[in-house]
């Protein structure tokens, strides 16, 4: 019997989430199934077709739920869990959906790992304490709930390092190593593992530099830290080097440029010492952006470079208002 478990691709709350379920699912559920996996990245468009579900049993974790009737298990914590609202009323009403007792939702938890790990105990009477130091690093992670912005920042700890590993990646069956490696070893245990070691080092030097670039680029403009490293090659950075390098800052504002767009990324100092002002998903969603009330963005086109960074200096002004 093969079961196919789908999870949230290039994040460590999704690896994480995989790793908690099938843990579960081979003590309680099914000890002989053979586990396959497959990470799901958001796109544009149709995120599914069925001959996605070709196991047996089809799961999926910390993702959007599907309506198909080959899904057998689900656990999300999203609030944008449902990608229309028929999906929403099929989970609500249908028996394959929250009737059937195998699919969970509940977006007040902070990481998924955290969700499935609670459950699965209170429902199934099952837990596995070797796996709870990876439950609370998935709650740290995914809840941005880091003591300050060096540990972000500074990935010292194995677990930030394997986070780095995991968002970095393009490597599936690297991701499937780590989540058969995550239920028997510990954090410290898998960073020092070869195939691990291997791209580590590679993945560290483009994030010291994408902190010099940030370095170099960066003023204060009031409460604001604003950057534009959109003449350097960034590919993607952590969110979290702006306070880093401005503790003082209540907000960042950077412009960023890739093939496919510039970029204008808003964020709120989660360290800062004042409260919060403002809504960013507002102020984002005025110049056709979005995102949460703590961070947001706002896309336009890679030829549209001079306005993203007219729209950002009025974003900078509007945070100092
Ligand atoms: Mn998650």
């Amino acid at each position: 019997m093969k079961t196919k478990i789908m999870f949230h691709n290039n994040c460590f709350d999704g690896v994480a989430s995989a790793v908690v379920f099938s843990d579960f699912y081979q003590s309680c559920v099914n000890s002989s199934a053979q586990l396959f996996y497959k990470g799901l990245a958001h796109k544009a468009g149709q995120i599914f077709d069925e001959g996605m579900f070709d196991g047996d049993e089809n799961v999926i974790v910390d993702f959007k739920y599907s309506r198909s009737p080959r899904l057998t298990w689900w656990f999300d914590h999203h609030q944008s869990a449902f990608l229309t609202k028929d999906d929403e009323l099929h989970y609500l009403t249908s028996p394959d959906g929250k009737a059937c007792g195998r699919k969970f939702i509940d977006p007040t938890f902070r990481s998924c790992t955290k969700y499935i790990a609670t459950v699965v105990k209170d429902l199934f009477k099952y837990s596995n304490p070797t796996l709870s130091e990876l439950i609370t690093w998935a709650d740290i992670i995914d809840g941005a709930l880091y003591p300050d912005a060096q540990t972000a920042v500074e990935l010292n700890a194995p677990a930030l390092r394997l986070m780095l590993v995991i968002e970095s990646t393009r490597d599936e069956r690297l991701i499937e190593s780590i989540i058969r490696d995550l239920r028997v070893m510990s954090l410290e245990e898998i960073v020092k593992q070869d195939y691990i070691a291997a791209v580590l080092e590679n993945y560290l030097a483009r994030h010291y530099k994408a902190i010099d670039v940030i370095r170099e680029h960066a003023t204060c403009k009031g409460s604001v830290v604003y950057f534009d490293i959109s003449s350097r090659d960034v590919e993607g950075y952590n969110k979290f080097i702006p306070y880093y390098l401005y503790p003082d800052t209540l907000y960042s504002v950077g412009v960023s440029r890739s093939p496919h767009r510039s970029k204008i990324s808003v964020g709120f100092n989660p360290w800062a010492k004042m409260p919060r002002q403002h809504n960013l998903a507002s102020i984002c969603e005025k110049y056709g952006g979005g995102g949460h009330a703590v961070v947001g963005a706002i896309s336009y086109g890679p030829e549209e470079l001079d306005k993203a960074r007219a729209v950002a200096l009025e974003v900078v002004e509007q945070l100092n208002s």
